[in-house]
């Protein structure tokens, strides 16, 4: 077989190698590093079947949160588990669950989530994101009204779960809106410098879609990316 020799490649197509190569290095150092931290982030899949650590989950109001095994016949992408959230109310609100999280959120642009609706009724989710902007590493709420934080930034988005079965729900982070005016600085930035805890805490606070009526619906899956 014959060997193939550098030193016999005509001049201009070993120029046209070096080019490429240097070009290839130049598109590597000015977007490696973004792609690299564009990969995504699990919060949680549920599939250590674990609530109380990776992360902790606490529980609020009148919902019911618990492990359920996915049935794989629905939808062939999924895990073993996901999280039910299910409840009865008869003022809308029915309850919610939340994650502290202190992490660097500062490179994701959406939150995807696998959401399994049993119908036109399921529910209405409210994702909230709170980063912190008086940079301490906590959330202070206030004691009078506890939904509401004293210095950090709460963004909501709300979606009604209306349908049978799973949908892969992708929302951009800049659909997310800032609650509290009054706290905060009203900027989305999640970020970890100078002491900050970053994105603080997600919680998804759950209402029925009637003043009287009950809410049954699953999620699984949540990322960043
Ligand atoms: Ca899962
Ligand atoms: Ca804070
Ligand atoms: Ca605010
Ligand atoms: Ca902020």
């Amino acid at each position: 077989m014959k060997m193939h020799n550098w030193m016999t490649t005509p001049f201009t197509l070993r120029r046209y190698s070096v080019s490429f190569f240097l070009f290839f290095c130049l598109f590597f150092c000015l977007f490696g590093s973004s792609l690299y931290a564009g990969r995504p982030l699990i919060l949680d899949d549920f599939e250590d079947a674990n609530l109380v650590d990776g992360p902790k989950w606490f529980l609020f109001g009148g919902l019911t949160a618990e492990i359920k095994q996915n049935d794989f016949t629905e939808f062939q992408h999924l895990g073993i588990n996901s999280l039910r959230l299910s409840g009865t109310t008869t003022s809308w609100y029915v309850g919610g669950v939340g994650a502290y999280l202190r992490i660097d959120g500062s490179q994701y642009q959406f939150m995807k989530l696998l959401v399994r609706g049993t119908g036109t009724q399921s529910g209405s989710l409210q994702i909230e994101l709170y980063d912190d902007d008086n940079k301490n590493e906590v959330l202070e709420r206030s004691s009078s009204a506890p939904s509401q934080t004293l210095y950090d930034d709460k963004f909501i988005y709300t979606m009604d779960v209306t349908w049978m079965g799973w949908r892969v729900v992708i929302i951009p982070l800049t659909n997310f809106r800032d609650e509290n005016s009054q706290a905060g600085d009203n900027i989305f930035n999640p970020s970890k410098k100078d002491g900050s805890g970053g994105l603080l805490q997600l919680q998804f606070v759950v209402f029925a879609n009637q003043e009287k009526g009950k809410v049954d619906f699953l999620i699984d899956s949540i990322r960043l990316y």
